[in-house]
Parts: structure tokens; C-alpha cells; sequence
């Protein structure tokens, strides 16, 4: 990094950006994650799945989950069973969850368009579901309901015919995945469940094995073996995105709490050591004070360690900037996972960000409420991706197809200019296949 060397004090770096035009991508913190060298470990595992199939899978799930099975597949009355013993409070809230995220998502379905070109000559755009999804679920540390629900509904929404899951067997349940993410399968209708983790999930729904189908797509967040799996087999599978570790960007002004602040910075370092969380802000002031509010709440939260990690490593720290203008300019180039917008005119602030997965405007409108019960979508793209990608929505599990329809009329009408192009590429065959049907003047003659 050319930027300036960030200074410690307590729990997190400060990086003065203030009076320094350069480009803020080369000074912004963010961890690198070597996915490349991942592959490599990955690889012979999915050959090794893609080859010799169940037998594959259950020697793996042996080594790396500790648990032999006998069957991948999820029988339905465990799942069914997890959903009974589901603590009432949590399957209020998830149902609370996907019906919110159902409003959203249905929304978000595209209307097929149809463009007459010219009288006689049509371009329809149908929008079509992929045949088959995979959706993985992690199941280590994080055990996340959630996520099944931010998977499932857009799969659903975009009216995917054939849909599984897969997570990985938990040794202290029997093998099977974690209750709760179960317990949400069958709150959605997700019947085909198997006990299935890491690299080898996504190898299995790439090449099908034993009762698992191949599928088309397979999407959900995971580890670096996951993301190292998605990146080795996309082409043979579609994938959604690599899904690194969270983030959270705050933009904030002297109007901003403080304490609202921080809660929201230590909400998205709680869920890993690598997780970052950033501000970024023009007021001294603010600075200060959120970091004498983070030095109160960091020992005072449950997982304190793991977040006081995440927030003193290097993917982390605050970001002083000379103003809003210049504010923008830095998260725009940061293109964060989670933005929160808290300034004055928040809303008009929040309409000038270009790269982020989603924004959050004004005091309430934390990243937790988007986590869970906003209604909008909480697998988005990390990393910088932000600045090409977009999170997971109904769009995902679509592909669009071109209908092109010309009558004999249309195809005569612009057949000199298909030849004139056939033959300034040297193909002149493409010229043939049309003046086949409509003889040139020519020809005619
Ligand atoms: N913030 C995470 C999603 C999540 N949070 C799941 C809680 N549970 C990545 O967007
Ligand atoms: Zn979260």
C-alpha cells in the first residue's frame, strides 16, 4: 500500500485520507484472501467426487466433519422433527423473515419484453428459471437460518422447479445438519436436504452424485474451500459470487450517535476475526467518540475477543476524510458489502453511492435489520466486488432468453445488410443462409 500507515489507537486504526487527492482504493484497508492457492487444495477433492460419486462423499464427510453417514439425504422426518423443537420466538421471527423477503423478491420478477423491430420482425426477451439449484448452507461456527431463508426465497420467487440443500453433518446432532437450519428448511418447503459440506457440496451439485441430480447453479455463502470449489467448477456449474468474509462501511457525519455507530461496527465483526468494519468519516469529533463507545462495548459483548480481532486487524480501522464529497468518493471506491449512511440528508447522501451491496440510510436502518427482517437480500458481494456485482435476487436464478421471430417480409428487408457483414467478416456462409431463402437480385436474374 503507497497510502498512509495507519496509526492504532485502542481498538481500532485510524487512516488519515484528509488533504491526500490519490486514489483511496490503494489506502483503504481490506484483507486479501488467497483463493488461488485454495484451488489447488480443492481440486483433487472434487475429482475426487466427480469420480467415484457417494463413496466420495462420505470418506470426506469422515475426514473433514468427523461423522460417517450411511445416507447423504436429510429423511424427512428429521426434518420435520427439527422444525417441532424450534423454539417458538425464533420460528415466529423466521417466518416473519420470509414473508418479508417474499414481498421484496417477488417484486423484483422481471415481465418478459417483446420488441417489434420492424413490421413482421420481433426480439422477445423470456425470462426463464434455471432447471436446478443448489443452495449451501455453512455449519461450522456459523450456523445461520437466515441465510437459508435469503437463498431459498429468491430460488423460489424466480419459480426454480428444482431446488436442494445441502450443509454440513454435525457430529453432536447425528450426523445430520444443525437443527435450525433444518428447521428452516422445512418452514419453506425445502424437502431435499443433504448432509453434505464444504468444497465437496459444491462438487457434488456440479456433477450429481447418488441421489443428488447435478444442478445448474449453485449459490450460498461458505468458507474459503467453498469459494475456492465455486471458482474451480464455475463453467461446469453456474455460481452466484465467491462470498468472502463481511463488511461494514459507515459514511458519517457529526450528526451521526456514536453509540449507534459502534453497536453497528461490532455487529458485523462479531461474525469472524477477518470481518471488517470501517467508517469513514470528515469529523474528528465522531471519530473520538465512537472509538471511547467501542472501548466500552468491545469487552462488554458476547464474543468480544473475536470481534476485538476483527476490529484492530488490518481489513478494519477509521477513515478520516476531508469532507462528505471526498466521504463519497472514498466509499464509492471502497465499494463495501454493507453501507450505512448516517448524515445529515441521509437519503440524499445514500442517493449518491454507486458501489456498495446494499445501503443502509439514515439511524434505523442498522445492518442487522437487513441480516434478517428487512426484506431485502443478505448474500451480497464482498471484496470490492460491489463495483460489478449485485446480491442475490430473483435475477440470479434467471437467464434471459432471445426470441427472435422474423416473417419472409423482415428477413428481405435487411437480407443485404446480413450479406454485407457476412462478407466483410469473411463468412460468407452466414451471407448463404439467407439469400438461400431470399435470392438476391442476382440470383433472380
Ligand atoms: N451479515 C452477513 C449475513 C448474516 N448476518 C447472517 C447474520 N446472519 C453477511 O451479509
Ligand atoms: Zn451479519
Amino acid at each position: 500500500s503507497v497510502g498512509p500507515a495507519p496509526r492504532m489507537r485502542g481498538v481500532i486504526s485510524r487512516i488519515d485520507l484528509r488533504g491526500n487527492p490519490a486514489d483511496p482504493r490503494d489506502s483503504l484497508p481490506r484483507a486479501e484472501l488467497d483463493i488461488a492457492s485454495a484451488v489447488e487444495k480443492v481440486r483433487p477433492i472434487c475429482e475426487d467426487v466427480r469420480h467415484r460419486g457417494v463413496d466420495a462423499l462420505i470418506e470426506l464427510g469422515e475426514r473433514f466433519d468427523g461423522v460417517r453417514l450411511t445416507r447423504l439425504r436429510v429423511p424427512q422426518d428429521a426434518i420435520e422433527a427439527s422444525l417441532r423443537d424450534l423454539d417458538p420466538a425464533v420460528r415466529a421471527a423466521l417466518e416473519e423473515s420470509i414473508r418479508r423477503a417474499r414481498l421484496v423478491h417477488r417484486d423484483q420478477r422481471r415481465a418478459d419484453t417483446t420488441t417489434r423491430v420492424v413490421p413482421g420482425g420481433t426480439v422477445t426477451e423470456r425470462w426463464v428459471p434455471v432447471d436446478r439449484v443448489g443452495l449451501y448452507v455453512p455449519g461450522g461456527r456459523a450456523v445461520y437460518p437466515s441465510s437459508v431463508v435469503m437463498n431459498v426465497v429468491p430460488a423460489q420467487e424466480a419459480e426454480v422447479p428444482s431446488l436442494a440443500v445441502a450443509s454440513p453433518p454435525q457430529a453432536g446432532f447425528g450426523g445430520l445438519p444443525h437443527p435450525t437450519i433444518l428447521a428452516a428448511c422445512a418452514l419453506l418447503g425445502v424437502d431435499e436436504v443433504y448432509a453434505v459440506g464444504g468444497a465437496q457440496a459444491v462438487a457434488m451439485f456440479a456433477y450429481g452424485a447418488g441421489e443428488c441430480a447435478r444442478a445448474d447453479l449453485v449459490t450460498g455463502p461458505g468458507n474459503i474451500w467453498v469459494a475456492a470449489a465455486k471458482r474451480l467448477l464455475k463453467g461446469v456449474i453456474g455460481i452466484d459470487s465467491e462470498a468472502g468474509p463481511t463488511e461494514i462501511a459507515v459514511l458519517a457525519d457529526d450528526t451521526a450517535d456514536p453509540g449507534y455507530v459502534a453497536a453497528d461496527l461490532i455487529s458485523q465483526a462479531e461474525h469472524d476475526v477477518v470481518a471488517a468494519s470501517v467508517l469513514v468519516t470528515p469529523s474528528e469529533a465522531l471519530a473520538e467518540r465512537v472509538e471511547a463507545e467501542l472501548a466500552v462495548r468491545v469487552p462488554a459483548t458476547k464474543h468480544s475477543e473475536r470481534v476485538a480481532e476483527a476490529l484492530a486487524g488490518p481489513q478494519s480501522g477509521i477513515v478520516l476524510v476531508d469532507d462528505l464529497d471526498h466521504g463519497l468518493a472514498v466509499v464509492n471506491a471502497y465499494a463495501a458489502e454493507h453501507l450505512e449512511v448516517m448524515t445529515a440528508d441521509a437519503r440524499a447522501v445514500a442517493a449518491r453511492v454507486r458501489n456498495a451491496g446494499a445501503v443502509f440510510v439514515g439511524d434505523y436502518a442498522p445492518v442487522s435489520l437487513g441480516d434478517y427482517c428487512a426484506g431485502s437480500n443478505h448474500v451480497l458481494p464482498t471484496g470490492g466486488c460491489a463495483c460489478h456485482s449485485s446480491g442475490l435476487s430473483v435475477q440470479s436464478f434467471l437467464r434471459g432468453i432471445h426470441v427472435v421471430d422474423y416473417d419472409r417480409a423482415a428477413l428481405a428487408e435487411v437480407a443485404h445488410h446480413v450479406v454485407a457483414l457476412s462478407g466483410a467478416e469473411d463468412l460468407p456462409a452466414h451471407g448463404e443462409a439467407v439469400t438461400a431463402r431470399i435470392p438476391t437480385k442476382e440470383q433472380q436474374a
